[in-house]
C-alpha cells in the first residue's frame, strides 16, 4: 500500500492509528467500541475508529441544536462563504482524499478523484445557491394584501450514507443543508469510517477558523444501532438516508412513526435499452462502464441490458469481447479498470447471484469467480460476469451489488422493452441507446421510463450533480443534489400580510359583528 502513497495521504488528512469517530466539530470524543477498517485492496489494517455511544449521541444532538440556533441567523451568503472555504480545502486535498476513498472502498483511483470532484461541484453549486434560496410571491384575492412564501432553516439534519460513495453523498446533503442554515449529523458507513473522519477533520478545521458555532458538522460512527439514535429522535426533523431498500424501509418506518421527513435514495435495478438504431460502439462503452465501474457497486450501476433481437447477437458479441479487455487489480494502479468488492460478504452475494441465475435457467456468457494469487490476497477481487437471463427471474428482479450484468432480449416494438425496463420494483436510473428520435422521445414520455433518471445515448451511471438525484418506487422517492433538491432542507412558510384598515376574509365570506 505504501507504494501508492497511502501513508502520506493518511497523514495529510490528519488520521491517526486510533481515531475518534464522534465529533461535534471542534470537540472529538467517543466512548464506544473500537472498529477496525481493513482495506479491500490488500486486506491491510488502515486504522481504527472509536464508535458513538448513546451518551455521546446526546452530547452531539444538544450541541447541534445549540449551534443551529446561531447558524440559522447568519445570512445565507455568509454561510455560503464558509462552504466556499471548505471547498478550497477539498480542492487542495483532492488527491489524498481520492486516494483514501480508493484504498478504503476499493474503487479505482480515477473514480476516487471523481468522487471528490462531485464534492467540489456540489459545494460550488451550494455557494451560488446561498444567494438563491428563493420563494415565490403570489397575488392575493383580497384587496390590500400581500402574499409570499419564504424558506427558513429546518433544524438538525441526520445523514446516513453508504460505503460505495463514502464522501460524495455526505457532501450532496451537507453542502446544501449548510447553506440552508441547518446543522448536520452524519453517520457514514461503518465499512468506510476513515474517510468519514477525514471529511469531518476538514469541515471542523474550516468551520472553527470561521467562528462557526460548534455542532454544525457532526460525525457519529457505528452500525445501524447508531443510526437509530437519529431516526427515532424527534429533535432531527429530516433524515436523509442512502443505501439498501431493506435499510430504507426500516428508516422510513422509524421516521414516519414520529411524522418526521425522510429523503430516501435507495437501490436501483437500472437498465439500458438497446434498439436497432443504437450506436453499438457507444452502447458497449456505456454498458461496460455502467456494469463494472466501481465493481458494480453504484446504485446507478447497469444491471440489465435490454437488447432488440435484430441487434442482439451483435451487441452480445461486442460486449463479451469488451469484457476480455477489463483489467482487474489494485485500484490505485491506474492500469486497472476494476478493483475489489467492499468485503467478503459482498463476494458471497455476488457468487450466490451467479448460482441463482443459472438455477433459474440463465446462461453464463462471461464466467465470474473469485480471483486468487498475487495481488488478490484480500479475497475481494472478482471477475465481472454476464448472464443471459429473463426479466422475470427472481434474481434479475433484485439488486445484486456487484459486477453481474443480465442480458435480456426484446422483440418487436419498443413498448415491449419499456415493459421490461419498468417491470421491476426499483426506479432509479434508466437509459436508451438509439439514434431514432421517435424512440428517444417515447422513452422520455409519460408512457416511457418510470425512473427518476432517464438518459438518452449515455449509460445509467455517472450522473452530474446539477440535476436532482434519486428515483421512484422502492428507490424511495427522494431527490438529493441539484435542481431544487435544497427545498427539503428548509421549512416552507406562506405569509399573508394585510396592510388595510379592514379585515376582509378569503373566499368572500361575510362575518359581521
Ligand atoms: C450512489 O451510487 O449512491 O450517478 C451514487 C452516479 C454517481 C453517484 C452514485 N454520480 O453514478
Amino acid at each position: 500500500a505504501t507504494d501508492f502513497g497511502i501513508e502520506e495521504a493518511l497523514k495529510e488528512l490528519g488520521l491517526n492509528e486510533i481515531n475518534n469517530g464522534t465529533s461535534t466539530g471542534k470537540d472529538w470524543f467517543s466512548n464506544g467500541d473500537v472498529i477496525a477498517s481493513y482495506s479491500p485492496v490488500d486486506g491491510e489494517l488502515i486504522g481504527k475508529v472509536k464508535t458513538t455511544t448513546k451518551e455521546d449521541y446526546e452530547k452531539v444532538i444538544s450541541t447541534a441544536q445549540k449551534g443551529f440556533k446561531k447558524w440559522r441567523t447568519m445570512p445565507a451568503p455568509q454561510r455560503g462563504e464558509v462552504v466556499r472555504q471548505f471547498n478550497d480545502e477539498l480542492r487542495r486535498l483532492k488527491e489524498p482524499l481520492g486516494k483514501l476513498v480508493s484504498y478504503e472502498m476499493g474503487k479505482s483511483y480515477q473514480e476516487g478523484l471523481g468522487e471528490v470532484q462531485e464534492m467540489i461541484d456540489i459545494c460550488d453549486f451550494a455557494v451560488g445557491l446561498s444567494r438563491q434560496l428563493h420563494g415565490l410571491t403570489m397575488h392575493s384575492e383580497r384587496p390590500g394584501h400581500r402574499m409570499y412564501e419564504q424558506y427558513h432553516p429546518l433544524g438538525v439534519v441526520g445523514i446516513i450514507s453508504a460505503f460505495n460513495f463514502p464522501v460524495a453523498v455526505w457532501s450532496w446533503n451537507t453542502a446544501l443543508a449548510w447553506v440552508c442554515g441547518d446543522a448536520c449529523i452524519w453517520k457514514g458507513s461503518e465499512k468506510t469510517p476513515m474517510t468519514s473522519v477525514a471529511c469531518q477533520n476538514i469541515a471542523a478545521r474550516v468551520f472553527s477558523e470561521n467562528g462557526v458555532p460548534e455542532g454544525i458538522s457532526c460525525l457519529i460512527t457505528g452500525d445501524y444501532k447508531v443510526g437509530e439514535f437519529m431516526t427515532k429522535d424527534d429533535r432531527v426533523p429530516l433524515i436523509s438516508a442512502t443505501g439498501s431498500i431493506r435499510m430504507g424501509k426500516i428508516v422510513a418506518q422509524a421516521v414516519a412513526a414520529r411524522l418526521g421527513k425522510s429523503l430516501l435514495e435507495l437501490g436501483g435495478n437500472n437498465a439500458i435499452i438497446v434498439t436497432p438504431d443504437a450506436n453499438i460502439k457507444n452502447t458497449v462503452i456505456g454498458a461496460v462502464f455502467g456494469a463494472v465501474g466501481t465493481c458494480g457497486q453504484r446504485c446507478t450501476s447497469t444491471r440489465r441490458l435490454i437488447v432488440h433481437e435484430d441487434v442482439y447477437d451483435k451487441v452480445k458479441n461486442a460486449i463479451v469481447d469488451a469484457y476480455k479487455q477489463i483489467r482487474i487489480g489494485n485500484p490505485l494502479d491506474e492500469n486497472n479498470h476494476v478493483g475489489p468488492l467492499i468485503d467478503k460478504d459482498a463476494v458471497k452475494n455476488y457468487l450466490s447471484a451467479l448460482e441463482k441465475v443459472e438455477a433459474e435457467g440463465g446462461k453464463i456468457l462471461v464466467e465470474g469467480g473469485v480471483l486468487k494469487g498475487e495481488g488478490y490476497e484480500s479475497g475481494c477481487y472478482v471477475k465481472p460476469a454476464i448472464a443471459e437471463a429473463e426479466n422475470h427471474f427472481d434474481i434479475v428482479q433484485h439488486e445484486t451489488f456487484g459486477p453481474v450484468l443480465y442480458l435480456l432480449k426484446y422483440k418487436g416494438d419498443l413498448q415491449n422493452a419499456l415493459g421490461m425496463q419498468n417491470g421491476v420494483k426499483q426506479g432509479l436510473s434508466s437509459a436508451i441507446m438509439t439514434n431514432n428520435l421517435r424512440e428517444a422521445e417515447r422513452f422520455l414520455s409519460v408512457e416511457g421510463s418510470d425512473c427518476g433518471i432517464a438518459n438518452v445515448n449515455i449509460g445509467t451511471s455517472g450522473a452530474e450533480i446539477g440535476g436532482a438525484f434519486g428515483g421512484e418506487k422502492e428507490t424511495g422517492g427522494g431527490r438529493e443534489s441539484g435542481s431544487d433538491a435544497w427545498k427539503i432542507y428548509m421549512r416552507r412558510q406562506t405569509n399573508t400580510i394585510n396592510y388595510t384598515t379592514e379585515l376582509p376574509l378569503a373566499q368572500g365570506i361575510k362575518f359581521d359583528l
